[in-house]
């Protein structure tokens, strides 16, 4: 094998962390979780999720064929250098798979940075910018009824900004309605479920729901909703312009964004706040969004986007349009990835808000961490690292089990988006 001629250069006086192992871990403790585990010379260790939900074995195959033999004898400490040599040296740029790969290890390099200096992440960053981070949990209700006591719950447990979902007539299998209340689970068989999606019955049923929220709950708590791409950029116009009175927090995901110039014509119509890109994995899947100022919140983070050596570039451009962060987390993102995430945005000057739909009990006990939630937010806590560690001797007692994402198609059978 060639040797990379960097790789035992001393190009700074400290003694170099060399990386000694690295493995994989696949943990299924209800969902499918992609670990790495990067062990160095010096005995700290440090670790980062690379879960991609669904297609989580493609991932693992990444890294175990491609990433680890590359990363042995380097130097942990260079977490730059690692992350150029991962994006460029693949030839092939970009991409869920390379992005969640690279992420894993960039995750895992930056806990081993901050527990060999004995501090949390978001000290390295630069300090905290804030005492907490606001983040929104997930209600949803079959009906308006049933929703609505969601969003009462989630106020009783202290949220202050709440996604509300609900169940639209006629349609079967709406998005975003789950058969438990908590632990929202739409991966849950070995092959994909078929869900129908009627886009009139929905656009005439959504302005209702915020309606009646509006009504019983005032104006003091924040509501974002989720459309999961299904409309077309006109369609997405209607319906801001129909919830510009209830004053959404954020209209997530109204169109797909492959097209980035097709928000043009949904921020012509209205000024509902817009949230897009929790399947970027790039800045440039963003960059047009951002600079001609047609999004207000940026949905990407540290898993899918590359670690935090990638979000931080994101963030840092996004600043300069007055574009906030708004970082996705939901279940298929493991602790580890919410950890990290918790010192990005505990640093990240133009943060906006962060996603939390809680894990499971099991899942929290093979993730333990140090993050904690109260009164709304979530606080990253001050372990060295980013708080997170995996219970081995647990995660083996859930072995692999592959699940799939549901599909939708339209009344009359054509595939949609799901
Ligand atoms: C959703 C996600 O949380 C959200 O905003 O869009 O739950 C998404 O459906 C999943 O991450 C897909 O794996
Ligand atoms: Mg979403």
């Amino acid at each position: 094998m060639a040797e990379d001629v960097r790789i035992n250069a001393r190009s700074t006086g400290l003694p170099p962390l060399r990386i000694r192992a690295a493995r994989v871990i696949v943990t299924c403790p209800g969902r499918n979780f992609v670990t790495l585990k990067i062990e160095t010379d010096q005995g700290v260790y440090g670790v980062g999720d690379g879960t991609l939900n669904g297609r989580e074995k493609a991932v693992v195959a990444y890294l175990e064929d491609h990433v680890i033999p590359v990363l042995i004898g380097r130097d942990a400490r260079r977490i730059e250098d690692i992350w150029q040599y991962l994006y460029r040296g693949a030839y092939w740029r970009r991409g869920p798979v390379t992005m969640r790969a690279i992420a894993a290890v960039d995750m895992a390099l930056w806990d081993i940075k901050g527990k060999a200096l004995g501090v949390p992440v978001y000290d390295l960053l630069g300090g905290p910018s804030r005492d907490g981070v606001l983040v929104y949990g997930h209600a949803n209700g079959a009906d308006l009824e049933e929703t609505k006591d969601e969003v009462a719950r989630y106020l009783d447990a202290g949220y202050k900004a709440i996604r509300a979902q609900t169940g639209v007539p006629g349609v079967a299998k709406p998005y975003g309605v789950s058969r438990d209340k908590d632990f929202y689970e739409p991966a849950e068989d070995e092959l994909p479920v078929e869900t129908i999606w009627s886009t009139p019955q929905y656009l005439r049923h959504a302005p209702k729901l915020f309606d009646a929220l509006r009504v019983r709950f005032g104006d003091d708590v924040e509501l974002l909703h989720d459309v999961h791409h299904r409309l077309t950029p006109n369609e997405a116009a209607q319906l801001g312009k129909s919830l510009e009175p209830y004053r959404l927090f954020w209209l997530e995901d109204p169109t797909p964004a492959e097209n980035q110039e097709a928000f043009r014509l949904i921020r012509q119509h209205t000024t509902t706040p817009l949230a897009v890109g929790e399947v970027f994995n790039s800045l440039w899947d963003a960059k047009d969004l951002i600079q001609n100022q047609l999004i207000d919140y940026l949905r990407a983070t540290v898993l899918g986007a590359g670690g935090i050596t990638h979000m931080r570039r994101v963030a840092d451009f996004a600043s300069l349009w007055q574009v906030r962060t708004g970082c996705h987390g939901a279940t298929d993102l493991s602790p580890i990835t919410m950890a990290t995430a918790l010192h990005f945005d505990t640093w990240v000057p133009n943060f906006g808000i962060q996603e939390y739909m809680r894990h499971t009990e099991a899942t929290d006990a093979v993730f333990p961490h140090a993050y904690w939630f109260e009164a709304g937010r979530l606080h990253p806590g001050d372990a060295p690292g980013h708080g997170c560690d995996i219970d081995e001797a647990l995660a083996a007692k859930y072995p692999y089990a592959p699940k799939q994402l549901p599909v939708a198609r339209l009344e009359d059978g054509t595939m949609w988006n799901w």
